[in-house]
């Protein structure tokens, strides 16, 4: 079994997306806090690691070591190697539309509410959050229509998959900047059924916080 160890950040919903795949296919992960607040993320050695200066990024710790970034790729590549419980069941379509969705949180939510992009587009918090309220409601908006399709207990079916390990931390993040999920029944319903699931938990944001904040 290879060696990983996982730089993270506790309340990066990209790092909880990881996290949560290492809990689902009960792999054993080290995890290295990086901290995003003071920084630690464009220092020489993360800038190695990862050149865009993000968490996460998974080291393969064997020699000779190798870093992987982009949340996605690593589970699609825990996905690859170690099967079972499937993220990404059914068949071609069915995957497709796993894809969609989480991509939908991937490409068109989470990147514009990014703690960068913020900071770059206004100095004035108040205003960060009305931006990030905007996008946020905009994207979620959307997976509701779209999970109407697929949903059954989570977002596709009745097993966890890609989509809600990209939408539950989503979730977390619009909580975060006051936008209520109610607005999004299935959404909110998927939500609480998931923040449920012991791997949820053990991966979320309250589980890797530093100690002086527990
Ligand atoms: N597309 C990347 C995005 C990673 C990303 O944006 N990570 C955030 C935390 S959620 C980060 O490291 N932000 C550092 C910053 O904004 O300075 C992925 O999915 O891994």
């Amino acid at each position: 079994m290879p060696k990983f160890k996982l730089y993270h950040y506790w309340r990066s919903s990209t790092s909880w997306r990881v996290r949560w795949a290492f809990a689902i296919k009960n792999i054993s992960c080290e995890f290295v806090a990086i901290n995003l607040l003071s920084d630690e993320n464009l220092s020489p050695e993360h800038l190695k690691r990862n050149p865009m200066g993000y968490v996460p990024v998974l080291e393969f710790t064997e020699e000779p070591k190798r870093y992987l970034a982009e949340s996605l790729a690593i589970i699609e590549w825990l996905e690859e190697t170690f099967p079972n419980p499937k993220l990404l069941p059914g068949d071609t379509f069915q995957r497709a539309k796993i894809r969609q969705l989480a991509e939908t949180v991937n490409a068109n939510i989470h990147p514009v509410q990014n703690l960068t992009v913020r900071e770059y587009y206004s100095p004035d918090p108040e205003k960060q959050k009305i931006w990030a309220q905007y996008w946020i409601t905009n994207g979620l908006k959307a997976y509701e229509t779209l999970v109407q399709e697929t949903a059954g207990k989570f977002s596709v079916g009745n097993t966890l998959t890609l989509a809600d390990l990209c939408l539950i931390p989503q979730c977390y993040n619009a909580l975060r900047n006051a936008v209520p999920l109610e607005q999004f029944p299935t959404v909110h319903r998927i939500y609480l059924e998931a923040m449920s699931t012991e791997s949820c938990l053990s991966a979320c944001p309250d589980q890797h916080a530093p100690p002086r904040l527990k």
